[in-house]
């Protein structure tokens, strides 16, 4: 039997809510909780409905703020671990699925085929998802870049969404995570990297069920909002650096289906606007960093400065940087966060221009070769 858990913060409560009923209503489901960030609208709102919901769906239904378990900035790594100890230490199930909040595409289907994989025996089971060729620019070419230059020989590099919220964790995987000082520590954005880098490190069986309906969810509106997410998840990696992980753990991939028009052609964020990041702002401290960075890097970063410049910015450009950044990189400082971002952003205009542009089929299968020939490039450096 199992626990389903809704991380959240200021969301939109019909949605919340609604997923909430679909979880209640699922047979495998023994109760539902909810982890706020804070006792915000949304928390009023959910505290509000569950009495109505317990009653209805006679099963429990909790919402609750996180608590305060890591150091970094709290945020919904709080969440997920508050979330772990409250189904360690107040109940004993067997099963904990995490699905986020704002999804207006849920349904049973995705507590189903989760279910069905655990059932199969696999310790460990995410969702991915059909997604367009300029979504997922933080997954494809920090997490799963970084995963391939520092783990070349584990599954990592190989997990279609290793930043996803929607996954399945039995009981010995939720005891191991949250015995693991650094997951406790991961109080941010960095945790879904914290929790994937665990479960591989640890040897527990993976399986990844697609959702062809994918994911619909709210969006971002500027690039800039993804930069606290981009520096958090570029710092999660870094300080795994030096960990040393099991090869060619036991990995499943269900074999996705057709993607639909929709997600073809949707473009994933706004390009015009996002040139002028590339230029504005540009401190002489920024500048000064720009130093440790590769020799043609380092002449496009600082063109950039009275002109928006990203073609120097090629697949390898991007290995020698992305090296570069985890040997130098400081965390807490704004200004390598700032050069951070601007980096990425060059590299995902770079991809947007000469690959995406090409087609959905092209810009798919060029990832996933990056991927492959940053695999080779680390296992033979
Ligand atoms: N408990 C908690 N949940 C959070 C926090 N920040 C984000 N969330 C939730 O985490 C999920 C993913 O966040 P979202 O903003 O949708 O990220 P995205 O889907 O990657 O764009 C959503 O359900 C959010 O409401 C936080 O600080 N605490
Ligand atoms: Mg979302």
């Amino acid at each position: 039997m199992s626990l389903v858990v809704f991380p959240f913060k200021n969301e939109d409560p019909e949605i919340l809510v609604g997923n909430v009923k679909t979880a209640l209503s699922h047979p495998r489901v023994e109760e539902v909780l909810c982890v706020g960030a804070s006792e915000d609208q949304c928390f009023a709102a959910v505290a509000e409905a569950c009495p109505t919901l317990e009653r209805q769906y006679g099963k429990p239904v909790k919402v609750i703020v996180q608590e305060r378990i890591g150091a970094l900035r709290p945020g919904k790594g709080d969440g997920m671990n508050t979330a772990l100890k409250y189904f360690l230490e107040e109940t004993s199930y067997e099963r904990l699925h995490f699905y986020d909040a704002d999804i207006v595409s849920f349904s049973q289907e995705w507590i189903s085929k989760a279910e069905e994989g655990a059932d199969q025996g696999f310790d460990v089971v995410r969702h991915y998802f059909p997604r367009a060729s300029t979504d997922a620019m933080i997954t494809w070419f920090v997490t799963r870049t970084g995963f391939a230059l520092l783990w070349p020989k584990s599954s990592l590099p190989w997990i279609e969404q290793p930043l996803g919220g929607e996954l399945l964790l039995t009981r010995p995987v939720v005891k191991r995570l949250l015995e693991e000082e650094k997951v406790r520590r991961q109080s941010d954005w960095g945790i879904d990297t914290l929790y994937t880098f665990t479960m591989v490190k640890h040897g527990f069986s993976l399986y990844e069920t697609y959702i062809g309906v994918g994911k619909l969810h709210k969006l971002y509106g500027a690039l800039t909002d993804l930069r606290t997410m981009l520096v958090e998840c570029f710092a999660a990696i870094q300080s795994l650096r030096g960990e040393e992980i099991p090869s060619f753990g036991i990995h499943r991939v269900e074999y996705p289906g057709p993607v639909s028009q929709e997600v073809r052609e949707k473009v994933g964020y706004n390009v015009e606007g996002s040139l002028p990041l590339l230029t504005e702002g540009w401190s002489r401290e920024e500048e000064s960093l720009l130093e440790v960075l590769p020799p043609d890097v380092r002449a496009g970063m600082q063109a950039c400065r009275s002109f928006p410049r990203f073609g120097f910015m090629d697949e390898e450009a991007w290995y020698a940087t992305y090296q570069a950044l985890l040997d130098h990189f400081q965390f807490d400082n704004p200004h390598w966060q700032r050069l951070l971002f601007r980096l990425w952003l060059a590299r995902t205009l770079n991809y947007t221009v000469n690959q995406a542009l090409r087609g959905y089929g092209h810009a798919l299968h060029y990832l996933h070769q990056m991927v492959g020939r940053y695999v080779r490039s680390a296992l033979q450096g």
